[in-house]
């Protein structure tokens, strides 16, 4: 007997955008992340209007998962994969978004796709939205901060629960939707929403606008998807980052714990079909009046999710701030260094004991099965003489954090149905377009300025994470 559930779905993760290149493919239409350029060394990755030439841009080619898909879910498979989580680029199945008949080319691609992970025993767990919006949507809608979106989300959701109905059996809606709750940054647009801000706008209104539409078109969705296959398990994608009291203060206890009030109150959506009424008073306190109808009501409680995935990277912490004294909480200025713990080359606090608290939260919280969905070390790999990368501090990493999961299922007695740590084959990074900022135990040959054979690589975590799935997480 081991600790985790024999049929626990140890994996990994990826998103189409970070990997697949093949950007013009297909009859594949362009999406947000197409007109990303790289960022590096503290510079942000900017959006051009359009593809502009001379411009390097990093999910073109990405690593060309979309031609080296075989060879690499053989890699998978050797690391013994139950599962593999990725998502369906809404562009290789609606182009712009807004046709109303799908791309059967871009349909027959992930037909093959997933034709390929069953063949090898490999369960697909699949997002629908993980940053990749028709860049069409945002040019001539405005991204979700037009309501006509959630009828063109729902039509791709319903195009793939059908197409995909004997293949998929999890799903997940927007990927990390509370992501954006970072307003006061340019970060919008690197999420689902495709918002681009404009001067002097009150940004706030518009990104809780957003993401009532994603709610909405979520929620929607979950109840298509429930009608369609009454077996399938559709999940909502948190960014789960604990947010810490700085010290044992009362007021700073109180203001971490409205932190986590506003970042997750996403999840109370997802789960319960109604905002918590905390929200709402803020709301009201800001004079953010949303376009909020009877039958949006109806839609949210219609289409609760069956799991909470998340992803764990990092905890914060945060500390009152004299005069705020209704404890409202911003993302952007509110954060201090919690200098018990290490952080990555990126900032990245690295907390394993904030999983276990994480696990135990969302199970006080929600009283859901859980699945953490993604988790991960961002680092610079360098080859080895032998030509091996020799990545002991990803194995640290992932064993420490490994070791609070199992504790959480185990010792608290958390419903967990599986681990799919992120990036599991080397890709263009997220945040900063960069290629150099490696999570893979697959080494890929390719740089940040594209130059590189494209040629796989098993690095020494593969052999360990080959391990540790054989032995169900016993062997470490
Ligand atoms: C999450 C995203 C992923 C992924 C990961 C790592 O926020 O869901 O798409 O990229 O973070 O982030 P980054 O690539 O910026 O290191």
């Amino acid at each position: 007997m081991t600790k985790l559930p024999e049929n626990f779905l140890w994996g990994g993760a990826v998103a189409a955008h970070q990997l697949e290149g093949g950007y013009n493919e297909g009859g594949k239409g362009i999406s947000v992340a197409d007109v990303m350029t790289a960022g590096a060394n503290g510079v942000e990755r900017k959006i051009t209007d359009g593809i502009v030439s001379g411009e390097y841009y990093p999910n073109h080619e990405a690593i060309d998962f979309y031609h080296r898909y075989k060879g690499d879910i053989e890699l998978f498979a050797e690391m013994g994969f139950k599962c593999f989580r990725t998502s369906i680029a809404w562009t290789r199945i609606f182009p712009n978004g807004d046709e109303l008949e799908p791309n059967e080319e871009g349909l027959k691609f992930y037909d093959d796709l997933f034709d390929e992970c069953l063949k090898h025993g490999i369960e697909p767990v699949v997002t629908l939205s993980h940053f990749e919006l028709p860049y069409h949507l945002v040019t001539e809608y405005g991204g979700f901060r037009n309501r006509k979106l959630i009828g063109f989300f729902e039509r791709f959701a319903k195009t793939c629960f059908e197409r995909y109905k004997d293949k998929v059996k999890y799903w997940m809606t927007f990927n990390e939707i509370n992501n954006q709750a970072n307003f006061e940054t340019d970060f919008a647009p690197f999420t689902n929403s495709g918002i681009a801000y404009k001067e002097g706008e009150n940004r706030e209104a518009i990104m809780y606008q957003a993401a009532h539409y994603e709610l909405v078109a979520s929620a929607r969705a979950v109840k298509i998807g429930h009608a369609i296959n009454p077996d399938f398990k559709i999940g909502c994608m948190i960014a789960m980052c604990p947010v810490y009291p700085a010290t044992c203060k009362p007021k700073d206890v109180l203001m971490a714990q409205k932190a986590m009030q506003k970042r997750y109150y996403f999840t109370d959506v997802h789960v319960h079909g109604e905002y918590p009424e905390h929200i709402k008073k803020y709301l009201k306190r800001k004079n953010i009046n949303l376009d909020f109808t009877n039958e949006d009501a109806e839609d949210l409680k219609n289409g609760c999710v069956d799991y909470i995935g998340f992803s764990y990277y990092m905890s914060f912490a945060t500390k009152y701030k004299e005069g705020n004294d209704s404890f409202d909480y911003n993302e952007a200025t509110d954060l201090v260094k919690n200098d018990y713990v290490k952080a990555s080359e990126w900032g990245w606090q690295i907390d394993p004991e904030g999983l276990r608290y994480a696990l135990n939260w969302f199970t006080d919280m929600y009283r859901l099965p859980l699945f953490i969905v993604e988790n991960g070390f961002g680092a610079i790999d360098q080859l080895g003489d032998d030509g091996v990368v020799h990545d002991t501090y990803r194995i640290e990493y992932l064993k420490a954090h490994i070791k609070e999961m199992i504790k959480a299922v185990d010792e608290d007695g958390v419903d967990l149905m599986g681990y799919t740590p992120w990036g599991c084959i080397d890709l263009v990074s997220a945040s900063t377009g960069e290629m150099k900022k490696r999570y893979g135990f697959i080494y890929v040959d390719k740089d940040n300025e594209g130059n590189g054979t494209l040629e796989r690589s098993r690095k020494e975590s593969f052999y360990w994470y080959q391990q540790v799935i054989k032995s169900n997480g016993e062997e470490l």
